[in-house]
């Protein structure tokens, strides 16, 4: 196919200005957020709705040409960016930031999926509803990388993940075809749950243009705690504390390493007067004051030191010890990151075993969420060399445990080969089933999810 051909059908539908084809325009969408993911594309397309996406698509399908959605690239797994061939497109979803009003009978909004999570938090907060999911890199992370991720984030442990958020998508298939399951109906059992199918997809399906969003109540009383414990098994006893709370919105920890890191980096002062081993945050929020019930959970023989905040400020202060890790982490270096989940009574055994697994090949920093048993292992200095054999130990280790490979971020490109460690042959072989059937052409982010995984996987467990 002549280049130019694939520029002037995509100029016509999005106009020129929204095809980027200069190398030094297309670098920001080139490279992921962490700088360790880089592919090379053809050409960035930007549409503006969900017309230009669907021609933008069919035009890609009509010439063979592979693509990869693109949020706001704030990824961690490789998969918003192009691979090294420079064959494939990225379509850029950022313009479609349309937000519907507010549906207060149903409790819904409809959004676009270029839509920043800051954004649509502003304004279902201004109606005094609340979206359930929250993450610390609100301020650029798109809905429809959320969607196609996904993603957890902060709130799990009350309102999960953000599958259990939505009641339904308007998606691009991969010939261009527009499927609209925007309704919100609540009841609606009439064949497959193709929303469902579509979140956590990572972009291999469809291409997420907007979403029906469902709301929560925004809860007028709010209180944030830092805790400070000598280990995370005491941390995992408090946790069962904690769950009796209704009021319990949020449980993160990390540990003394991270702090100081995050001090360091930040400048933020020490929370507490002497270091402890491992902290937890926590939240609660209601409709009535609910600092009592927290104070009352905390006086728990674990908890060694307590900083308490209620006004916003204050408590977006003691949040930022825990959410300015991935900043920390990324100003020291480029690390390796794996996002695991492991079963909760091995949440104290799995980080222990860390340094036996990665016998000095790494500088380790473990925070995350408490409460699912996701663990952000954030590994630097690791020799490239050793990047695969160390990811290999750790991901062994909690395939053995029973635990997940991708608790949040997703697979991917950089997780692709580590699918068959988490799911089982005959799953692996599903999901090539269900891709094959919606994009016989792999046209749609061939390199991700199962783009690089085994096709006959040997069975691990
Ligand atoms: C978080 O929980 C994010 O802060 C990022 O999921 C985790 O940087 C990471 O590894
Ligand atoms: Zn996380």
């Amino acid at each position: 196919m002549h280049p130019d051909r694939l520029v002037e059908r995509l100029s016509a539908v999005v106009g020129p200005a929204h095809v980027l084809t200069a190398p030094e325009v297309r670098a920001s969408y080139e490279t992921d957020f962490t700088g360790r993911y880089t592919g090379r594309s053809r050409l960035v397309v930007r549409p503006g709705d969900t017309a230009e996406v669907a021609a933008a698509v069919r035009a890609c399908h009509d010439l063979g040409v592979p693509l990869v959605p693109q949020g706001g690239n704030t990824g961690l797994v490789g998969g918003s960016v192009p691979g090294p061939d420079g064959d494939e497109v990225v379509l850029s979803l950022r313009r479609l930031t349309s937000v519907g009003p507010v549906d207060h009978g149903a409790q819904q909004v409809t959004a676009g999926a270029g839509t920043t999570l800051a954004d649509l938090q502003r304004y279902v907060r201004s109606q005094s509803w609340e979206f359930g999911v929250d993450l610390a890199s609100r301020d650029s992370a798109t809905l429809g990388g959320m969607l196609a991720t996904n993603a957890g984030g902060e709130r799990v442990v009350r309102y999960g993940t953000t599958r259990a958020n939505v009641a339904g998508l308007e998606a691009v298939l991969p010939d261009g075809s527009v499927m609209d399951r925007l309704a919100g109906l609540p009841k609606d059992n009439a064949g497959y749950d193709l929303t469902g199918l579509l979140v956590g997809s990572e972009g291999t399906l469809a291409v997420i243009t907007r979403a029906r969003l469902r709301l929560v109540p925004r809860l007028p009383h709010r209180v944030t705690a830092l805790l400070a414990l000598d280990s995370l098994e005491a941390a995992v006893a408090l946790l069962v504390t904690l769950r009796r709370l209704e009021s319990l919105e949020l449980a993160e920890f990390f540990t003394a390493d991270g702090l100081r890191l995050v001090m360091e980096k930040t400048g933020l002062p020490a929370p507490f007067r002497t270091p402890h081993p491992v902290l937890v945050l926590v939240e609660c929020a209601g409709r009535h004051d609910t600092a009592g019930e927290l104070a009352e959970a905390v006086e728990h023989p674990s908890v060694r030191e307590v900083a308490v905040a209620l006004r916003d400020a204050d408590r977006h202060r003691l949040a930022a010890y825990r959410e300015r890790h991935t900043e920390a982490v990324n100003a020291a270096g480029v690390p390796v990151k794996l996002d695991v989940t492991v079963p909760l009574a091995d949440l104290a055994g799995f980080v222990g075993d860390l340094p036996g697994l990665l016998a000095g090949r790494a500088r380790p920093y473990v925070f995350g969420h408490l409460a699912e048993g996701n663990v952000h292992v954030n590994l630097l200095d690791v020799p490239v060399r050793e990047e695969e054999a160390v990811t290999e130990a750790v991901l062994r280790r909690v395939s053995q445990a029973g635990g997940s490979i991708s608790a949040e971020h997703g697979v991917g490109r950089a997780k692709a080969r580590y699918l068959h460690l988490t799911r089982s042959p005959t799953e692996v072989a599903a999901m090539r089933a269900v891709k094959s059937a919606l994009d016989p052409g792999k046209l749609l982010s061939p390199g991700t999810l199962l783009g690089s995984c085994p096709p006959s996987p040997t069975p691990d467990r």
